[in-house]
């Protein structure tokens, strides 16, 4: 993950859709819902028809179903959201190239339907589940965090999904289950920056939680932001949501989920160990070996408005995850 200048042209301001056109958006949104769930109109309907437009045009049905019937929550924070052209256009999936660009200019023809998750391991309820067999028996919420890279850039995304533990449950975890171990899809056709000779990353990409972490109310699984599915470039059709960590554990577009006994190897900490530890909690007092972690740039900001704020212990939410960590000396496992 190098830092890499960027041009002002990132946060063009006629990218940047304002919270209340986003807000009313939503409003519009939630009272076709409303509308659908009251009619039950068949999926084929006129009214189903014209969808796409709030949803996505690959948005399967099931999900689109689901995505009109979101419930709010009380995670929210105090901040403006990060408009959602920011958020779908600068992002980091090296499978699709380094730049930040590259995600949005390259992911557009993933295939996320149907979508597989093998699940294995250290459950009583391992096999290959269809990505709606896990996501239908729950409700999707809306949840507004915060995210912070180790690059020290940071957002706040409304996400929609479903918190990882209730998912997690499904499966049944056996009582040797004492990390997740999450894998990205490995599909070098779709995936260019897997075929690369220069790619800097193992792939499959790998991430992982301590089970306690993985059972935390706060860690989500993500199908969606701004309402609607997850755009490509934001790891359709699933990913992994943990605010109080560096981005680099929130894995993108996940195949395979294991429960473990012993603690995974990562991607980035294979890549590099030093710089990029297993528990990535977001510390403002232990800096990145080669810069500050004291601050981070919200954005969307630019040269002449760079927007820095100071960077919190676990990004903000102490309160509820601090005690996950008592006693750990939090230098060392970084
Ligand atoms: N598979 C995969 N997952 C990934 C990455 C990646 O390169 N590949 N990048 C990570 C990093 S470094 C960050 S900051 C976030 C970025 O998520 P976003 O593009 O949705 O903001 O995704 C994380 N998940
Ligand atoms: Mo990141």
């Amino acid at each position: 993950m190098l830092i890499k200048s960027r041009s002002r042209k990132d946060v063009r301001s006629s990218e940047i859709t304002s919270e209340s056109l986003w807000l009313s958006r939503r409003q519009l949104m939630r009272a076709g819902g409303a509308a659908l769930a009251s009619t039950v109109l068949p999926l084929s309907s006129p009214l189903a028809g014209a969808a796409p437009t709030l949803t996505g045009a690959n948005t399967p049905p099931w999900l689109a179903q689901m995505l009109s019937q979101i419930s709010a929550t009380d995670h929210k924070v105090d901040e403006a959201l990060t408009p959602e052209d920011i958020v779908t256009s600068y992002n980091n999936f090296y499978e699709f190239g380094t730049d930040k660009t590259d995600p949005r200019a390259n992911a557009q023809g993933l295939k996320v339907s149907p979508w597989n998750v093998l699940v294995t391991g250290e459950v009583r309820k391992a096999g290959e589940y269809h990505l709606e067999d896990l996501i239908k028996p729950h409700h999707l919420e809306e949840r507004v965090y915060r995210f912070r890279c180790v690059e020290a850039w940071s957002m706040v995304v409304p996400w929609v999904g479903i918190p990882l533990a209730s998912v997690l449950r499904q499966f049944e975890p056996t009582a040797n289950a004492r990390y997740v171990r999450f894998e990205t899809l490995y599909d070098p056709v779709q995936m260019p920056g897997q075929a690369s000779l220069f790619a800097s990353i193992d792939y499959p990409y790998v991430e992982g939680l301590r089970i306690d972490e993985a059972m935390h109310d706060l860690a989500f699984l993500a199908v969606g932001l701004y309402g609607k599915a997850l755009p490509p470039q934001n790891g359709a059709p699933l990913r992994l949501v943990v605010p109080w960590k560096y981005g680099f554990k929130s894995i993108k577009s996940i195949v395979k989920i294991e429960l473990t006994e012993k603690q995974p190897r990562t991607t980035w900490e294979k890549a590099n160990s030093r710089e990029y530890g297993f528990y990535a909690n977001v510390n403002p007092s232990v800096d990145h070996p080669r810069w500050s972690q004291a601050r981070e740039r919200r954005l969307p900001n630019s040269l002449f408005s760079p927007r820095y704020t100071d960077t919190r212990l676990f990004n903000g939410y102490a309160d509820e995850v601090a005690q996950l960590y008592s006693g750990m000396n939090l230098s060392r496992f970084y």
